[in-house]
C-alpha cells in the first residue's frame, strides 16, 4: 500500500512504455464505465431496471488496464460485480443496457440480468452470482487452451472476499501444478458487503498467501490503469511460453455501497474521501495525459460529453427495446435428459 500520509495532491502514475493514443481511448473507457454506473442506481431506484445491481465505481482502472494487456481471443470471466469488465471488454452499452432492463435487446434477450451478461463473440464468458465461481470457468478455459495450443490465455476476475472460499485455491493450485495458462486476479476493494476482508482474513497478505501455491504473485496499484497493464501484459508472456498462471492482486476500491441502496455504516466518509481525492483513477490518468501534452481540455471536454450521449442514447435504446417475448422463454436453455439429473 502506499504511504499516502504526507500527500494531498493526486497520486502520479507513470505513462512509461505506453502508447499516447491508447491511454486516452483508456481514459474514454473508464469515463465511460464511470457515467454508465452512476446512471444505474436511479434507474434501479426508479423501478425502470427490475432489482438491484452492483456497480465498480472507482474501479474502473483494474478493468481497462487488465482488459488492454490481453489480445482478443482470450478468455475473461467476472465476478457479481461486472458492468466495468464487460464495457472495457467492448460489450455494447445498449446490449448491455437492455439486458439491465430485462429487455429482448440485451445481451442475454433480457433473461439474464446484471449478473450474466455475456459477449461469447469476445470471448467475455461473463459475470457470476456464485463468489469465487468464475475462476472456475477460467480454469477451464486455460486448461482447453492448453490442450488445444490455442496460443490463448485466461484470466478470471474475483473480489477479495472471494480468497477466503476453497475453490478459488482449488483452482488457483491446479493451474500452478499443470502450468495452464491462467491469470488469477482478485480486485481487492478491502470489503466483502460490509466485512472489511482484513478482519476475516489469516497470513500477511493475499498475495502471500498465493505464493504458497507456487506460482508468481504480484501486489500492484489498482488505480493505476498503466501498473494494471504491465502486470498483466507480464502475466500473459508468462503464460504463453508455458511457464504457468500468475496471481494479480490490484488494490482498489468501491465509492458506493455493496449493492443498490445499501447504508454504508462499515466506513468512514474520510476513507471515502481519501480514496477519491489521492487515488481517483480517472484524475490521475487524466492529469498524466495532461501533463505529457496528450491530452487538452477542449479533448477531454470532448471525450465526456461522449461518454455522456452514449449513456443516455443507451438508455433510450433499453427504454424503447421490446419486452422478451414469453413464447420464447425456453430458447436456448440446454434440455438435460432427466436419467443424468438423476431425478426421473
Ligand atoms: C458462494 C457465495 N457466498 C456468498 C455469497 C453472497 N455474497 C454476494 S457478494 C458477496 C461479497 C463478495 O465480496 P468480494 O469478493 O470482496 O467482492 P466485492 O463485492 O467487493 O466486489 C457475498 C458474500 C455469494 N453470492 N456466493
Ligand atoms: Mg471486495
Amino acid at each position: 500500500m502506499i504511504d499516502v500520509s504526507e500527500a494531498r495532491e493526486p497520486l502520479p502514475v507513470s505513462l512509461d512504455g505506453l502508447d499516447g493514443q491508447d491511454l486516452v481511448e483508456w481514459l474514454a473507457t473508464m469515463q465511460l464505465i464511470r457515467d454508465f454506473e452512476e446512471a444505474l442506481d436511479p434507474l434501479c431506484l426508479s423501478g425502470r431496471i427490475p432489482g438491484g445491481v452492483h456497480v465498480a465505481v472507482g474501479q474502473e482502472a483494474v478493468a481497462v488496464g487488465a482488459m488492454r494487456a490481453l489480445e482478443p481471443g482470450d478468455v475473461v470471466t467476472s465476478s457479481h460485480r461486472p458492468h466495468h469488465h464487460g464495457l472495457a471488454r467492448g460489450v455494447e452499452p445498449n446490449a448491455m443496457m437492455a439486458e439491465l432492463f430485462g429487455r429482448a435487446d440485451g445481451t442475454g434477450g433480457g433473461r439474464c440480468g446484471t449478473m450474466h451478461i455475456a459477449a461469447m463473440d469476445r470471448h467475455y464468458y461473463g459475470g457470476n452470482g456464485i463468489v469465487g465461481a468464475g475462476l472456475g470457468l477460467a480454469l477451464g478455459a486455460a486448461l482447453a487452451a492448453q490442450v488445444r495450443g490455442s496460443g490463448q490465455v485466461a484470466l478470471g476476475f474475483f473480489g477479495d472476499g472471494a480468497v477466503n472460499i476453497g475453490r478459488v485455491w482449488e483452482a488457483i493450485n491446479m493451474a500452478a501444478a499443470w502450468k495452464l495458462p491462467l491469470i488469477a486476479f482478485c480486485e481487492n476493494n478491502l470489503y466483502a458487503v460490509e466485512t472489511p476482508t482484513a478482519s476475516v482474513t489469516g497470513g500477511d497478505s493475499i498475495v502471500r498467501r498465493a505464493e504458497g501455491f507456487g506460482l508468481p504473485a504480484v501486489q500492484v496499484d489498482g488505480q493505476d490503469a498503466g501498473a494494471v497493464h504491465r502486470v498483466v501484459r507480464e502475466a500473459r508472456e508468462r503464460a504463453l511460453a508455458g511457464e504457468g498462471p500468475t496471481f494479480v492482486e490490484a488494490l482498489t476500491y468501491r465509492y458506493q455501497g455493496h449493492n443498490t441502496g445499501q447504508v454504508t455504516s462499515y466506513r468512514t466518509d474520510a476513507e471515502v474521501e481519501e480514496w477519491k481525492q489521492l487515488r481517483d483513477p480517472l484524475v490521475r490518468l487524466r492529469v498524466a495525459l495532461t501533463a505529457s501534452g496528450l491530452l487538452d481540455d477542449d479533448a477531454y471536454d470532448a471525450l465526456c460529453a461522449r461518454s455522456r450521449e452514449t449513456v443516455a442514447a443507451a438508455t433510450a435504446f433499453a427504454d424503447a427495446s421490446p419486452w422478451p417475448d414469453l413464447a420464447t422463454a425456453d430458447a436456448g436453455v440446454t434440455e438435460i435428459d432427466p436419467k443424468l439429473r438423476g431425478n426421473p
